[in-house]
This record gives C-alpha cells, structure tokens and sequence, in this order.
C-alpha cells in the first residue's frame, strides 16, 4: 500500500527542496504543509520538529527531520534506481561513493558559493568564486563525477537516471548556476565553470533541466529574497 506521506516544507529552502526530489523521482504522492519561515514556528510545528526547520516527513505517521535523513528514508523504503540495496558489496561501496561525492560537495565546493553570497564587493564574490571552480579542481570533482570505466550517462558515474547524489546536490546546483543573476555570484562563474571544469558543468547542466529536480523552484522569488537577505544582514 501506498504510504501515507505529509511533507512540511518551505518551496525556497534548499534542504527541504532535496524531499521534493526524491519524492518526485520516486513517483511518491505526498501532501505538503508549507511552514512560513518568516514568522517564528508556532508551537503545533515545534511539537513535530523542536529544531522549528523545514523539512519534516510525517511517513506513516512516523516523524523524520533533516533533509538527508528524510531522503536516506525514502530512498531505503522504496528501492529504485537512486540507490542499490545496502545488502551487497557493490551496493555499499556505491553507497560509499555517493557519501563521499556529496560530502565532497558540501564541505570543499559549496562554502565557497556561500561565501561569494555573502561578500561585501564586487572582488571578494569573484574570489569566492574563483575559489569554488579551484576547489572543483583541486579535489577531482570532476573524475569522482565520471571515473574512467563508468556508464556513460549524464549523472552520478555515468548513470543514466537521477541518483541520490543529484537528490542531495540538485538544489543547491539551481542556485550555483542562477544566482549569478541577482548578484550573489559572480557574474563570471558560468564561463569559468564552463571553460575549467567542463564536465562539472555538463553535469549540473543537465542536472537543473530534470523536471523532479525544477518543479518547485522559482528562481525570481529565491533570487531577489535572498539578496534582500544579504542585504539586509550586511546593514545590521
Ligand atoms: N540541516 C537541516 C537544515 C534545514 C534548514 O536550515 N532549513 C531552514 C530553511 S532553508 C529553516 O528551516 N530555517 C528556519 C529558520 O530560519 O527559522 C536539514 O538538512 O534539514
């Protein structure tokens, strides 16, 4: 039987947009509450989450917090092409590499497009992003993406559907490749991208055009927000 499945999430927030992919790329029917996250979390939501983010999962009336954990969750609850059965060799050392790859991402590649956000000039937010395609570089992102020997497809290692990796990563790779356009990156990294890390870029390219991955980003709204955001913390 189909599960029952409530999502509480907010469409801008990148952690709780990776359970709308993994949703969606699992053909899962869900109902979403949607919490404003410009007001402070009223007490039925905090009874549900006491850390007060989005997203959680009501999966079968089991409550689950935090993106990677929700999507870890269903991903094991409905085997797919996202990721192989933990039960065999060649199942945990793909799990392994999909760790590997997205705690490469978040911990060398991503903290540099946060600090170009949040960069007071125009040269700080270029150095950022200089940074971000060196670091793409210097930790041979591009051969953990498409190792010698793999499939040929345009995702994680060659596959040729989504994977968790593009699960967890897909979010933050609309942001990577858009927010150039509201001043948050810096208008020059498409083309760095483009011309130092090609296959990165063909990758995050064809990732952002996956319907499971775009059907809820709005990219006026996340864009003029956040800089609003930005600018508003650089005042205080
Ligand atoms: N580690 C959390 C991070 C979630 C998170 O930071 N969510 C933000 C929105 S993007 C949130 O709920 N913020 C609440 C607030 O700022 O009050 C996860 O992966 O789920």
């Amino acid at each position: 039987m189909a599960p029952k499945i409530i999502l509480y999430t907010n469409h801008i927030c990148p952690w709780a947009h990776r359970a709308h992919i993994a949703l969606k790329e699992l053909g899962l029917d869900y109902e979403e509450v949607i919490i404003d996250l410009d007001t402070p979390r009223e007490p039925w939501y905090l009874e549900i989450n006491p850390r007060g983010l989005v997203p959680t999962i009501s999966y079968n009336g089991t409550i689950i917090p935090e993106s990677g954990i929700v999507a870890q969750l269903l991903a094991d609850a409905h085997p797919s092409h996202l990721v192989p059965p933990s039960n065999t060799e060649a199942g945990a050392i793909q799990r392994a590499r999909i760790s590997f790859f997205v705690d490469t991402f978040f911990t060398k590649v991503w903290p540099h497009a946060f600090a170009a956000q949040k960069a007071g000039s125009d040269e700080e937010r270029s150095a950022a992003s200089e940074a971000l395609v060196a670091a793409i570089e210097n930790n041979n992102v591009e051969d953990l993406l498409y190792p010698e020997g793999a499939g040929s497809g345009p995702f994680f290692r060659g596959a040729e559907k989504l994977t968790q990796v593009e699960v967890l990563t897909g979010s933050f790779l609309l942001r990577l490749l858009s927010l150039h356009r509201y001043g948050l990156l810096a208008a020059e990294l498409p083309c760095l991208l483009e011309e130092r890390t090609p296959r990165f870029w063909k990758w995050a390219s064809e990732v952002v055009k996956q319907e499971s991955v775009n059907y809820i980003w709005d990219e006026e709204r996340v864009g003029t927000r956040t800089a609003k955001k930005i600018k508003a913390l650089a005042q205080k």
